[in-house]
């Protein structure tokens, strides 16, 4: 198993090249974690929007005693139901994506077996607090989603997924003023935590920035489907 330090080293983000044996590739997994009301439900309705179209989807969602995202997708999501699956971890959060990720494992089998076309897994985590990162084993690429709303000093205070995380949104900036939180700083030491790492401000509830992350995902996630389409 790899270790948590091992998400500082840049190496490529996937690596699911097709066997001799294999006839589909495994499906390309993002993980999308972040404190709780970030936004992070948000961007898997975003995504799932702008992507449906163009690749086979399937999505999970973690909720602690709930299975309330999940519900919102359905309802208001492009998806058919099916290809949602809500996952209720019954406790810690980050337990169920990067200590025992079981519960995450059997459902992304289960979407799989019944969706054996699927391309991209997104898998939604609980809302946790900033120690939270997801197993590599479970995902191949990690977005972590924190908001202005929390103040301006989030990026700074650094921890594993602000540091680490494949690329970082700030979320919710229309709402800066109002919270008084300075996008200057929060740019300034995410600059600082994350050096070259990429992160992206957005209101995603109003779709900006949503065009860079779908670039970026497109770019550095979704390359060995482009491959396979091309083929
Ligand atoms: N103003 C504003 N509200 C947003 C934005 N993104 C999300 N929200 C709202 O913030 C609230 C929480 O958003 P969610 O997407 O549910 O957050 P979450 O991180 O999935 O929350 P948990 O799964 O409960 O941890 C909802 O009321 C959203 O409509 C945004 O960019 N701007
Ligand atoms: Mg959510």
């Amino acid at each position: 198993m790899k270790s948590l330090t091992q998400w500082a080293v840049k190496e490529p983000l996937i690596d699911n090249s097709m066997s001799k044996t294999q006839t589909t590739p495994r499906p390309v997994r993002v993980g999308i974690g972040g404190p709780v009301g970030s936004g992070k439900t948000m961007l898997l309705l975003r995504l799932v929007e702008s992507l449906n179209e163009k690749y086979e989807l399937v999505a999970i969602t973690n909720d602690i005693y709930t299975k309330e995202d999940a519900e919102f997708l359905v309802k208001n999501s492009p998806l058919d139901a099916g290809r949602i699956l809500g996952v209720e971890t019954g406790g810690c959060p980050h337990t169920a994506i990067r200590d025992d990720t079981s519960m995450n494992e059997a459902a992304i089998d289960s979407l799989t077996m019944q969706f054996p076309q699927a391309q991209v897994v997104f898998l939604e985590s609980g809302g946790d607090n900033l120690s939270a990162t997801f197993s590599p084993e479970l995902v191949d690429a990690f977005i972590y989603v924190i908001d202005v709303s929390q103040g301006d000093k989030i990026p700074r205070k650094g921890g594993p997924a602000i540091r680490f995380s494949d690329l970082m949104i700030i979320n919710k900036i229309e709402l800066a003023t109002y919270v008084g939180a300075d996008l200057k700083v929060m740019d300034r030491d995410s600059k600082k935590m994350r050096e070259d790492r990429p992160y992206l401000f957005c209101d995603l509830k109003s779709r900006k920035g949503l065009e860079d992350v779908v670039e970026w995902l497109e770019r550095e996630c979704f390359f060995p489907l482009q491959a396979t389409a091309q083929t």
